[in-house]
């Protein structure tokens, strides 16, 4: 299945809880930088969900698994545009009675970003591993482990897995302050975090976590970037988040 984006196509999956139901609420999932939809802890996020009663859609971002773009193109304001397209998607949806989102590391950033534009329609996010330092170690010519100036971008820089990416990924994300974004979302968010990650350092959570007003901040003790060891805390925490906010609306 594929949603389009302007011209670019969007590989996406839709699954649906097993129960025969009208209508559900739909979480929206976005992968990581390098990554896919169909990658282990993205797939145990969605059949996690699955199995509460909350539909999913699982999107390749631009560059990025079976969608349209070339990888070293890639920016985060392409990959915003193309959430805002899978949000306007999954509105049109005529079974759908609430909007999530959930996002992993870049994807978590992403949705983030994505929610504060999307306020009104979002209900709650999920940032899983959110990869929040990306401007800021994009404005001090930190990113990917390599070294630059900041004030003289290059052309190309070389991701871990060898692959080329543009200097405009650079250019973008430095221009994204992360606490506009945060400020705007007052809705639940959920961050889920291994202490143990080797791409993405865990005290920005910890960080993020109070920034929110309204945040709910789970660590997975000894877990790294992907969760080889406790992915079972992961969708444990997701179902429980969702859960609770059934509870909660349930005693209004
Ligand atoms: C970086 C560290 C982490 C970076 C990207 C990430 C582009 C993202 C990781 C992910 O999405 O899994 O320096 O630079």
């Amino acid at each position: 299945m594929y949603i389009d984006c302007d011209g670019t196509k969007l590989n996406a999956y839709l699954d649906m809880p097993k129960e025969n139901i009208e209508k559900c609420p739909l979480c929206i999932i976005i992968h990581g930088f390098t990554g896919h939809s169909e990658e282990r802890h993205i797939v145990a996020v969605q059949k996690a969900l699955n199995e509460i009663g909350v539909a999913t859609l699982r999107a390749d971002m631009y560059g990025h698994g079976k969608s349209d773009g070339k990888f070293e193109d890639h920016t985060l304001f392409k990959w915003l545009t193309n959430i805002l397209a899978v949000i306007d998607y999954a509105k049109k949806l005529d079974f759908v009675t609430d909007i999530y989102m959930a996002g992993h590391s870049q994807g978590g950033l992403s949705v983030l970003l994505a929610a504060a534009m999307e306020r009104d329609i979002v209900k709650a996010i999920m940032l899983l591993s959110p990869a929040v330092m990306i401007p800021e170690i994009a404005r001090t010519g930190e990113l990917l482990g390599l070294k630059f100036d900041p004030e003289n971008i290059p052309d190309e820089m070389e991701a871990w897995d060898g692959r080329k990416l543009n200097g405009n990924y650079v250019r973008v994300a430095q221009t994204i302050k992360i606490e506009d974004f945060v400020e705007k979302y007052q809705k639940p968010v959920l961050i889920v975090h291994g202490d143990q990650d080797e791409a993405v350092p865990y005290e920005y959570s910890v960080k993020l976590s109070k920034q929110y007003k309204n945040c709910k901040f789970v660590t997975i003790p000894g877990d790294n970037h992907c969760y080889d060891h406790r992915l079972e805390l992961v969708t444990e925490a997701v179902k429980e988040f969702i859960l609770s906010g059934y509870e909660s609306r349930q005693h209004l």
